[in-house]
């Protein structure tokens, strides 16, 4: 039989790549996101590999979160690998001039979307003694910079969560791991920028930033090692990047 894997945050960037890296390696999909018309695109592309379910629910409210996972078929129930993807950042700005919405997006999202969608999912993991939680986190999430309180307080929050599942779910034989990634080339400057694209592009300008396919090819990588293996934290930079604030750019 082969795996089923949920990935949220699949309409785009990492998740995107990750669903069509799956899908050529015969994986099952449950793809969620809350943006309908590009779930059932990628849908219609990848069911030429492998069967797709798709929810459309914003991680961020509870009742969402709930009602889709339980309204999942059957055939789609059993749940391999989970990957937690979904999130952003919201805005760059000092701690005296953050916008409280932004504030709220994050934590909802990238925190609290995580513990739901994570919460909605572990206990069939516990009934069937087998799965794999994968948190995607950040290097926002070891490493503190300049504007990124909010932003790096959510990930150090996910930090926080693949460790301590780990510890809770070990007596279950549930697979924790975490990825962080530095710089990649997504959505997620346009949308941390809210739509100024120009100062979207400029953050992967000057340098060669990680791909989605990157991250697609590791988490595979990851969730693909014989169940006796949990690589636990992974950090992982383009090679132009040492550290949250040190790249180095070619500014010609
Ligand atoms: P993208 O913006 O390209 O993708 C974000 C995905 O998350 C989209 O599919 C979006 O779908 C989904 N999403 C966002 N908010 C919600 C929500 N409230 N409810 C449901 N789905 C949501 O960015 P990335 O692929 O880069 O981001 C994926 C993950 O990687 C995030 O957790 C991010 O923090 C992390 N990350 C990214 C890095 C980068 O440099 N790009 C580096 C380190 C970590 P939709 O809009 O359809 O809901
Ligand atoms: C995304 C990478 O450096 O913008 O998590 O925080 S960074």
């Amino acid at each position: 039989m082969p795996l089923t894997a949920f990935i949220t945050g699949a309409t785009s960037g990492i998740g995107k790549a990750t669903a069509y890296l799956f899908a050529q390696n015969n994986i099952r999909l449950v793809l969620c996101g809350r943006r309908t018309e590009k779930l059932q695109e990628i849908k219609n592309e990848l069911s030429q590999f492998t069967e797709v379910h798709t929810l459309q629910f914003d991680v961020r409210f509870k009742e969402e979160v709930f009602n889709a996972i339980e309204s999942l078929p059957d055939n789609f129930n059993d749940i391999d690998i989970l990957i937690n993807n979904a999130g952003n950042a919201h805005g760059l700005a000092t701690i005296q001039d953050g916008s409280i919405d932004d504030w709220d997006a994050m934590i909802d999202g990238n925190v609290k979307g995580l513990l739901y969608v994570s919460k909605a999912i572990i206990p069939g993991m516990i009934q069937r003694n087998t799965g794999f939680i994968l948190n995607i986190g950040s290097i926002a999430g070891k490493e503190v910079y300049a504007n990124g309180n909010v932003y790096c307080a959510s990930k150090f929050a996910v930090n926080a969560l693949n460790k301590g599942m780990r510890l809770d779910l070990n007596q279950y034989n549930i697979r924790v791991s975490a990825i962080h990634p530095g710089l990649v080339e997504t959505e997620f400057s346009d949308v941390r920028f809210k739509g100024d694209t120009d100062r979207a592009k400029k953050v992967y300008q000057g340098y060669k930033a990680l791909q989605p396919e990157d991250i697609a090819d590791i988490i595979h990588f990851v969730v693909t090692r014989p169940y006796h293996v949990n690589i636990e934290d992974l950090i992982v930079y383009p090679t132009a990047q040492a550290s949250a604030t040190l790249l180095n750019k070619n500014e010609n």
